[in-house]
């Protein structure tokens, strides 16, 4: 029987990327996203060229009750191996006396209540179904370091980097793996979230210097997720080779 995945946030950037690679990998798939139309695109382009099975869930994960959506899966699908906790955002670049409050809760909603609400439901799955399993936390650079205006997102990610231990901490009776994968920039819708739809904004981010892609964090984590039982990664950074740290970029 082939492996099953959960992936959040799947309709764009790295969650899509993932979605591609452990299709690729023939895993089963649970995709979760708002965004219905490109769920189901992507949905099909997977089925067809792939052969896997993929369910589609529209789920927007601040809400707690679209998350029990989750519970409404049959059995068969319950059975989930992985879970990459991917869905995630910023929402504007402001020092904390001017920031807006209504972007904090978007990010504190999404970032962290919402990671939390999929965990406590598929992390009870992984437990009742014995087998193991693996949790993957998309934590960021902006979990480790902080920088200037980042201040709300830095705090989500912090908040993720935290989680991610308690978690391999508490499930680790279990035998459920987890690991955390923390990006530099990588060129995904990201910046265009974060600027609300200002094209030139979001390019400025990853001009002069070439970025990661989806693709090289989708890698990143199959490496983690392909490990042998025995081996559990904890936690990776990953950065452009042109970045060493936030506010340390090299431009040419
Ligand atoms: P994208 O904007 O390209 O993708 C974000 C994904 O998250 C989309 O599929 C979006 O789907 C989904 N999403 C956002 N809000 C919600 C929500 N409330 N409910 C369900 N899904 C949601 O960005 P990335 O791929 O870059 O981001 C993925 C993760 O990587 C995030 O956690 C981000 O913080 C993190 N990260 C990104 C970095 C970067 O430089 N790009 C660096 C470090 C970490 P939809 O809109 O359809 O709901
Ligand atoms: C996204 C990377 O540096 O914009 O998490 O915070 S950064």
């Amino acid at each position: 029987m082939s492996k099953i995945a959960l992936i959040t946030g799947a309709t764009a950037g790295i969650g899509e990327a993932c979605a591609r690679l452990l299709a690729a990998q023939k895993y089963d798939l649970i995709l979760a996203a708002r965004r219905a139309e490109r769920l189901d695109a992507l949905s099909k382009q997977l089925i067809d060229e792939f052969g896997i099975r993929v369910i589609t869930l529209v789920m927007d994960v601040r809400k707690k009750e679209e998350v029990q959506k989750l519970e409404t899966l049959s059995e068969d699908w319950k059975q989930v191996d992985v879970l990459i906790n991917n869905a995630g955002l910023s929402q504007g670049l402001d020092p904390i006396n001017s920031g807006n409050t209504d972007d904090w809760d978007v990010m504190i909603d999404t970032n962290v209540k919402g990671l939390l609400y999929v965990t406590k439901i598929v992390s009870t799955w992984m437990v009742n179904n014995a087998k193991g399993g693996h949790i993957i936390n998309i934590g960021s650079i902006a979990g480790k370091e902080t920088y200037q205006n980042g201040n709300v997102y830095c705090a989500t990610k912090h908040a993720v980097d935290s989680l991610n231990k308690a978690m391999r901490i508490d499930l680790l009776p279990h035998k459920i793996k987890v690991t955390g994968i923390h990006p530099g920039a990588v060129e995904t819708e990201f910046s265009e979230v974060r600027f609300k739809g200002d094209k030139e904004r979001a390019k400025k981010v990853y001009e002069g210097y070439e970025p990661l892609h989806a693709q090289d964090i989708a890698e990143t984590i199959w490496f983690a997720i392909s490990r042998p039982a025995h081996v559990n990664i904890n936690d990776m950074l990953v950065m452009p080779t042109a970045q060493a740290s936030t506010s340390h970029l090299l431009r040419e």
